[in-house]
């Protein structure tokens, strides 16, 4: 059985490719669970694609992570800037942690410089767009087979 990553996407992430283009561009959500499932088979890797407007359901799944998957990718959105809950459940969680972030969120407001997530992640990509998800598989799929 190919390792299962957990791809999760937080708040608002549903409205890619409907508004702010400018910031993140025409992509929608789908269009990235699409890129993310080719880069999955090229690989030999099984993703599960997931996002939510609701914290409490984003901390099931990462518990629910612990006993099935090999790593976890997330864009935790606005969780970013907030949750000590989401950062605890993936440090408890035990996995290997990508961040990734659409824009670059150093070049934007002083409030998105701060993440809870990434003092427990493995890596932090930012500012690569869809392609950001797309490294963070690669580089997972390189880390398995080592
Ligand atoms: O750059 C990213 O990927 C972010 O995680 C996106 C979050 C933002 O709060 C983070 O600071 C950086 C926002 C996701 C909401 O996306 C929207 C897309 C279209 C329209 C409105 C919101």
């Amino acid at each position: 059985m190919p390792p299962i990553v957990l791809v999760l996407n937080g708040p608002n992430l549903n409205l890619l490719g409907s508004r702010e283009p400018s910031v993140y561009g025409h992509e929608t959500l789908a269009d990235i669970a699409d890129l993310c499932g080719r880069t999955a088979r090229e690989h030999d890797l099984t993703v599960e694609f997931r996002q939510t407007n609701h914290e409490g359901e984003m901390l099931d799944w990462i518990h629910g992570a612990r006993q099935r998957c090999a790593a976890i990718v997330i864009n935790p959105a606005a969780w970013t800037h907030t949750s000590v809950a989401i950062r605890d459940a993936l440090a408890a969680s035990e996995l290997p942690v990508i961040e990734v972030h659409l824009s670059n969120v150093h070049s934007r407001e002083a409030f998105r410089h701060h993440s809870f997530v990434s003092g427990i992640a493995q890596a932090v990509l930012c500012g690569f767009g869809s392609n950001g998800y797309r490294l963070a598989l690669e580089h997972l799929s390189q880390q398995f087979k080592r």
